[in-house]
């Protein structure tokens, strides 16, 4: 969806995102623009902090059968970044970048609700009124809690109250991931922007997530499928893709199938991103699988590596920055899970 505006210079988007692999160079991607925000994805998790003058959060993601990438965002206009508590951020005028690591403990619920609670007022207190997109990695997923329920269905809860508190302020739910991490404790990051210039995405294919029955939990889960951020003027639009599963309605289909999981996946992507459901949503423009970009794969099984990774290259444009991960999916029967951004 390259939206044109006659005469303009084609100029590119105010917000970047790359990922940088060790050993290259990324003072080439960055010069002339300004860090917002460095996620690590890695070996050691630690709580996020400030280097370089913008945050850097540091996420257990990389295991043997993982790589470890760095994702960079970048704007075109000077950063301040900042503390506030735990809260780790950053702002240039139009979008803001915030991050913050919750410890492991017994229940979650009370934890993250209080966590985004606070990230809301402070982001909310700075102008930053629209969230756009946002990334929850979750240690243990699948597994229990001191209470005996799953922690993502924990963590759950507690976003979920956060957004009812919020629902007069907060104007609908993000793009989002909710995914596993090699370390107990919850990870998250996310991004927002001035008003009026998000609009959030759902899948004709898929129940929207915070209508999930309870059956897969107390409270359903706070996101939408995808977030467009309207261009100001002379840029591109971004479609950011929330982490997208083979879930057909709310049921996850061909469990133990690793492709056909992936095939369901990329399908639900392209129905998502495309011109029909744009104009569903009262938008024009739409893309395709090979305009996806910055895509994140987690795979459960490291054996299933191989096969996704085909997959995935058969699907997306080659020279497409493409970053696998073998981590644990908030279902115990979902094997895959994919995101990125269309620009
Ligand atoms: C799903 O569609 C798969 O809890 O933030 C995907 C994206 C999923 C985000 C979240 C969960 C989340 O329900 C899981």
């Amino acid at each position: 969806m390259t939206v044109t505006h006659p005469g303009a210079p084609t100029l590119t988007a105010a917000l970047d995102c790359f990922f940088v692999r060790p050993g290259d160079d990324a003072r080439a991607r960055t010069t002339g623009r300004h860090v917002l925000g460095r996620v690590t994805y890695g070996h050691g998790g630690r709580p996020p902090m400030l280097h370089d003058g913008a945050p850097l959060v540091r996420i257990a993601m990389a295991g043997d059968a993982s790589e470890r990438i760095t994702e960079v965002w970048t704007s075109d206009r000077p950063v301040r970044s900042g503390r506030e508590g735990d809260l780790v951020y950053a702002e240039d005028g139009e979008h803001f970048f915030c991050a913050v690591r919750i410890d492991e403990r017994g229940v979650y619920r009370d934890t993250v609700r209080s966590v985004y609670e606070n990230a809301f007022t402070l982001m909310w207190r700075l102008g930053y009124t629209e969230l756009l997109r946002m990334w929850n990695m979750v240690g243990a997923i699948t597994e229990a809690n001191a209470d005996g329920m799953e922690n993502y269905r924990d963590f759950c809860v507690g976003r979920a109250e956060a957004f009812e508190a919020w629902s007069d302020r907060v104007d609908g739910m993000p793009a989002a991931t909710g995914i596993g991490s090699l370390r107990p404790g919850i990870d998250l990051y996310f991004l927002a922007c001035r008003t009026g210039r998000a609009r959030h995405l759902e899948n004709p294919r898929q129940t929207p997530a915070h209508q999930y029955p309870t059956q897969y939990g107390p409270k359903s889960p706070s996101f939408a499928r995808a977030t467009v951020m309207d261009p100001g003027s002379g840029s591109r639009s971004a479609l950011y893709v929330s982490g997208t599963a083979s879930i057909i309605g709310d049921d996850t289909v061909h469990h133990d199938d690793v492709e056909r999981q992936c095939d369901v996946t990329l399908a639900n992507i392209e129905a998502l991103i495309s011109p029909e459901n744009l104009r569903r949503h009262g938008l024009t423009g739409g893309f395709g699988l090979a305009d996806l970009d910055c895509v994140k794969v987690y795979v459960r099984d490291a054996e299933h590596l191989p096969a996704v990774r085909a997959r995935c290259a058969g699907a997306f444009r080659s020279g497409t920055d493409l970053a696998f991960f073998n981590v644990d999916v908030c279902r115990p029967d979902l094997l895959v899970e994919i995101e990125g951004i269309c620009r």
